[in-house]
This record gives C-alpha cells, sequence and structure tokens, in this order.
C-alpha cells in the first residue's frame, strides 16, 4: 500500500513568486535537488488543515517539464492527503481553462505549470502558479506566505511509490494512500472551459455570420497550450483549416517566443499583411494573452479591446444584461473609463498583475477588466482569457457587421482615442535598473519637477503631478504600495515606469507612455509619431539611457 513519507530537505531563498508565479530558469528547477517540491510544498503547507480532503486542479502550457512537475505535484499532494487531483489530459489545462475547472468543481485550489508568455524550454524559463478557490491567482498575502514557508522548509510530505498515473488516459484512477482514497482524474482539457464559453455566447450566431458573409479569421496558437481550444474552436464554428496555425502545442513553442505582440507574433502580422483574413489573433503560451488585427493586420492595442468590448457588451449574450463596472490597471490608458463614464458605472484604477482583479469581481463590482500587457476578461473566471475575447470580437463582428477597423474607427469617433506604447528593456543589469528607479522616486519625493514644462519635437508639456502609485483594495483594505511611478501632464499625457515583476533573471525596464485626442482631433495619427515627443521627455526625465546603457528597447509595443 502506497505511504506517505518525509523527505529531508533544505531551503532556497529564491522562491517567492513575482507579479504572476514563480518563474525561474528551467534548469533551477531542475538542477537544484528538490527546488520544485519544496515551492510544491510551501503552497500545500500555506493552505493549512484545510488541504487534508481537499481537490485541487492541476495544469500547464505543455512547456518542456510539464509531465515530471505533474507527477511530483501527485506525489506530494498524496502525501498532504489531498482527497483528489483533477489533471488536464497530457498535463495540458490553460491558465483560463484551469481558472474554469477549481470554480465549477468547487475545488479548494489549483495549480499552474507555466512561466506564460516567457518561452520555454531547458534554456528557457518554467514557472508554477497557486490560484485559490475563486479560480484566481493568490493575492499577495497569500503568495508572501509561501515565500516565508519557501524560506525556512526542511522537509516535504510524498508517496514516492505506486502512484503511476497515464496522463494522456481520460478517466479517475483511485489509489489506497495508508488506509485512505486518493483520486486522480485526468480530465479533457478543453471540455469544462468549452461548457462555460458555450453559456457565454452564441456559437450558431457567429458560425453562421462568418459562413454567411465568407469571412477569414485566423488564430495563432503560437505553439502554446490554446493549440487544441483553437482546433476545438475550429471545428465548433467550422471554420476551415487554415484558421488555425500553431496549434500542437510543444515543450520549447517550436523556438517562438510565446507573446503575442508586434515583435514576437510578427510572422502572424506578415501573413495577414499578405493574406485575405478579416480578423487575426494570437495567444500566449498559457492562454490568458490575446492580441487582435483586422484586416490587413490592422493592431487593436489591448487598450482599445477593452473599451471596444465593454463598448459593445451589448452584442455579447453574457453581458448583455450590463457591467457593474469595469477595471484596468494602473499602466493601461483610460480608453475604458471614457466608456465607463458614458454607460454610467465605477471604473476601477488597480496595480498591474490579474490578482487585484479578483476581490473586485468576487464582490460583484465589476464584469469585466484588462490591462495593456494584452489581457482581457471577465468574472466567468478569475484569469483574463485569451479565447474569450476572441469570441468577444467574432460577437461584435457578427452583431455590427462592420470589419475591426471601422469598428475602431467608430469609437474613436465617439470617444476620442488614447495613444498608447509601451518601452520594454528587457535584460538589463539589475543594477542599473534599481538605480533608475531610485532617481525616479526621489524626483517623486521632492517633487521639484512639478510645474515645470519640458519640450521635445517642438511640443511642450507641462508636469503637473507625480507620484508612486499606491492601491487601496476598495474590498479588503490591503495597501499595495510603490507600484509604478506616474508622471502626469497638464494636456492629459502621462508616463509610468514599472520594473517588471515576471522576468526570469535580470531586470526588464517597462516604460508606458500615453496621451489622448478627442473625437475632433488627430484621431488617425500613427501612435509611434504621436507619442514621440512625449517618450523623448521620458528619457530625459529618467536618464534611462544612461542608467540602463540602453539606446533601444528591445519589444516596443
Ligand atoms: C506582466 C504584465 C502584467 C501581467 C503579467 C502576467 O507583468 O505587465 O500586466 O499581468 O505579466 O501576465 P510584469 O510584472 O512583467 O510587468 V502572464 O500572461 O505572463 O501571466
Ligand atoms: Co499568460
Amino acid at each position: 500500500m502506497p505511504k506517505p513519507e518525509f523527505v529531508v530537505t533544505e531551503p532556497y531563498e529564491d522562491q517567492k513568486p513575482g507579479t504572476s508565479g514563480l518563474r525561474k530558469p528551467t534548469r533551477r528547477f531542475l538542477e537544484n535537488k528538490y527546488y520544485p517540491e519544496n515551492f510544491i510544498q510551501s503552497i500545500l503547507s500555506s493552505i493549512g488543515d484545510e488541504v487534508v480532503g481537499s481537490v485541487l486542479v492541476v495544469g500547464g502550457d505543455g512547456r518542456y517539464f510539464l509531465k515530471e512537475a505533474v507527477q511530483k505535484i501527485i506525489q506530494i499532494a498524496a502525501g498532504n492527503r489531498v482527497r483528489k487531483l483533477i489533471v488536464g489530459q497530457g498535463g495540458i489545462l490553460s491558465t483560463p481553462a484551469l481558472s474554469a475547472i477549481v470554480r465549477a468543481k468547487k475545488a479548494l485550489g489549483g495549480i499552474l505549470l507555466t512561466a506564460s508568455h516567457n518561452p520555454g524550454g531547458i534554456d528557457a524559463d518554467f514557472g508554477i502558479k497557486f490560484n485559490c478557490a475563486n479560480g484566481g491567482p493568490a493575492s499577495s498575502a497569500v503568495t508572501d506566505k509561501i515565500y516565508e514557508i519557501s524560506k525556512t522548509i526542511v522537509e516535504f510530505k510524498a508517496v514516492n511509490e505506486g502512484l503511476e498515473v497515464n496522463l494522456d488516459e481520460v478517466g479517475t484512477k483511485t489509489f489506497d494512500v495508508d488506509g485512505t482514497p486518493f483520486d486522480v482524474e485526468v480530465v479533457d482539457s478543453t471540455a469544462e472551459y468549452f461548457t462555460l464559453m458555450k453559456e457565454l455566447f452564441d456559437f450558431e450566431a457567429i458560425k453562421s455570420y462568418l459562413q454567411v458573409s465568407q469571412k477569414e479569421i485566423i488564430l495563432d496558437s503560437m505553439n502554446g497550450v490554446t493549440g487544441p481550444y483553437c482546433t476545438r474552436l475550429q471545428k465548433e464554428l467550422a471554420l476551415s483549416p487554415e484558421s488555425v496555425s500553431n496549434n500542437i502545442p510543444k515543450p520549447d513553442f517550436g523556438g517562438l517566443h510565446p507573446d503575442p505582440n508586434l515583435k514576437w507574433a510578427q510572422h502572424l502580422i506578415m501573413s495577414m499583411r499578405n493574406g485575405d483574413q478579416d480578423f487575426g489573433a494570437a495567444f500566449d503560451g498559457d492562454g490568458d494573452r490575446n492580441m487582435v488585427l483586422g484586416r490587413n493586420a490592422f493592431f487593436v492595442t489591448p487598450c482599445d479591446s477593452l473599451a471596444v468590448i465593454a463598448a459593445n457588451a451589448c452584442h455579447i449574450p453574457y453581458l448583455k444584461k450590463g457591467l457593474s463596472g469595469v477595471a484596468r490597471s494602473m499602466p493601461t490608458s483610460g480608453a475604458v473609463d471614457l466608456v465607463a463614464k458614458k454607460l454610467g458605472i465605477p471604473c476601477y484604477v488597480t496595480p498591474t498583475g490579474w490578482k487585484f482583479f479578483g476581490n473586485l469581481m468576487d464582490a460583484g463590482k465589476i464584469s469585466i477588466c484588462g490591462e495593456e500587457s494584452f489581457g482581457t476578461g471577465s468574472d466567468h473566471v478569475r484569469e483574463k482569457d485569451g479565447i474569450w475575447a476572441v469570441l468577444c470580437w467574432l460577437s461584435i463582428l457578427a452583431g455590427r457587421k462592420q470589419s475591426v477597423e471601422e469598428i475602431l474607427q467608430a469609437h474613436w469617433e465617439e470617444y476620442g482615442r488614447n495613444y498608447f506604447t509601451r518601452y520594454d528593456y528587457e535584460g538589463c543589469d539589475s543594477e542599473g535598473a534599481n538605480k533608475m528607479v531610485e532617481h525616479l522616486s526621489k524626483l517623486i519625493e521632492s517633487q521639484e519637477l512639478v510645474g515645470q514644462e519640458f519640450s521635445a519635437q517642438g511640443k511642450t508639456f507641462k508636469l503637473v503631478e507625480n507620484d508612486n502609485f499606491e492601491y487601496t483594495d476598495p474590498v479588503d483594505g490591503s495597501v499595495s504600495k510603490k507600484q509604478g511611478i506616474r508622471f502626469l501632464f497638464e494636456d492629459g499625457s502621462r508616463l509610468v515606469f514599472r520594473l517588471s515583476g515576471t522576468g526570469s533573471s535580470g531586470a526588464t525596464v517597462r516604460l508606458y507612455c500615453d496621451s489622448y485626442e478627442g473625437p475632433t482631433g488627430n484621431i488617425s495619427g500613427n501612435p509611434q509619431d504621436v507619442l514621440k515627443a512625449i517618450v523623448e521627455i521620458a528619457l530625459k526625465i529618467s536618464e534611462l539611457k544612461e542608467f540602463t546603457g540602453r539606446e533601444e528597447p528591445t519589444v516596443i509595443t
């Protein structure tokens, strides 16, 4: 009979979860004894007594080391007297699908094996993330607790023998662990998720619109987890085989960097420029991010995508009843704020990271939310959801019978246009990046720049306010400090600086710039041209080039 054993281990100092889980080079997990085991045990220990007899969901995005990690979780969960694990077939579950299963099965939580938009493979990244009973990413209070435990862990509990599970075979296997039953149920990766999607959307209406109007679409999974979900969608909507690409999850994402943006999804942009598709989308490794494109690769910024979905909720069955409120992360442009104002509903501004939306959704304060980093979602789950966003867009296209570009044009004519760009400086030396943040913090503290005028490219901007964003959660009152340094100018232009919390080494500096043009202003400009002056001012104020030694960003969105 399989029996739990205590295995002696030693703590690691670096298991602090970032913006979204623990992300490290894959080799860190592979080559350091019990590195994954320590973190998994720390997660289970953080839950406390409730873990005994609980149901947990496990899945990941198909990246290198997934199956081995699932096996370790099975052993440690059994050791900790978990009653049942629900695992995606082959270990595969998209992040939103796991969230859906946790909610539908009333599980205690879920463990996600993903480093999301970070590349995969033995020489890239791996990650582990914990979601709570609401299906959403654990709050900072929980991840802090996990981190504290990981720093002092001396043993973990595991059943090391007799728990063989074939992850490729759907079905339940029950083990007798020292006299108590322990189930591992392998489920179809897409089943529960599609049950939910069919409740939210009118698949028949979308299908017949695409057929009757002979619209072509293309969904690019970037060799990540959305592959099986897009294949299912292709069948459900009777799309042509060419409608899906890169749809087999690969351990190294086929060498792609599974981040759906203008740089890493360049192949999709090029093919749409030369192609005949009316709509295109790409997703990240774990399926929570999406990039939306119209005909000829017309790019919809994630900030605008959120605003358009909010403004067109009447075309989306699930949202038709009306929105209780909306939310966006602070660096996201204020496009959705304008829609909320018109609808007369609240708009919340949160720090970066999906975990901050959870309380608002649980309390019924918001229906949809999004981030500039290609994340959009609603309260149907507690994660951002790439496939959901595509279904929203297809519903809007079917309802309005207009092209993506026409919809955006009409939106700007009604609300004005929020020009937005993000510059990423990846892989910077941490010391230089931290010094830049220190420099900016000092400027904020002294308030010395307030009232000053800055000129570039023949334009002058007056600084009216600057701060380091602080957020008080309206539901539980928790306070999150230092969530991004902001400079606000008289004409509504804005600069935000923050360091990424999802990298696995070094530092990534993110610079967000935006400005607003009213409905009668210049709404058909090129964002990079429109924002050139404010970007120049950002570089001047921050002395970014001097501190990081970087002339150019690595990614521009
Ligand atoms: C980034 C994005 C943030 C997003 C997070 C997780 O965080 O900026 O908006 O929620 O990634 O997305 P950071 O700290 O690197 O800026 V995912 O799809 O990688 O889980
Ligand atoms: Co992701």
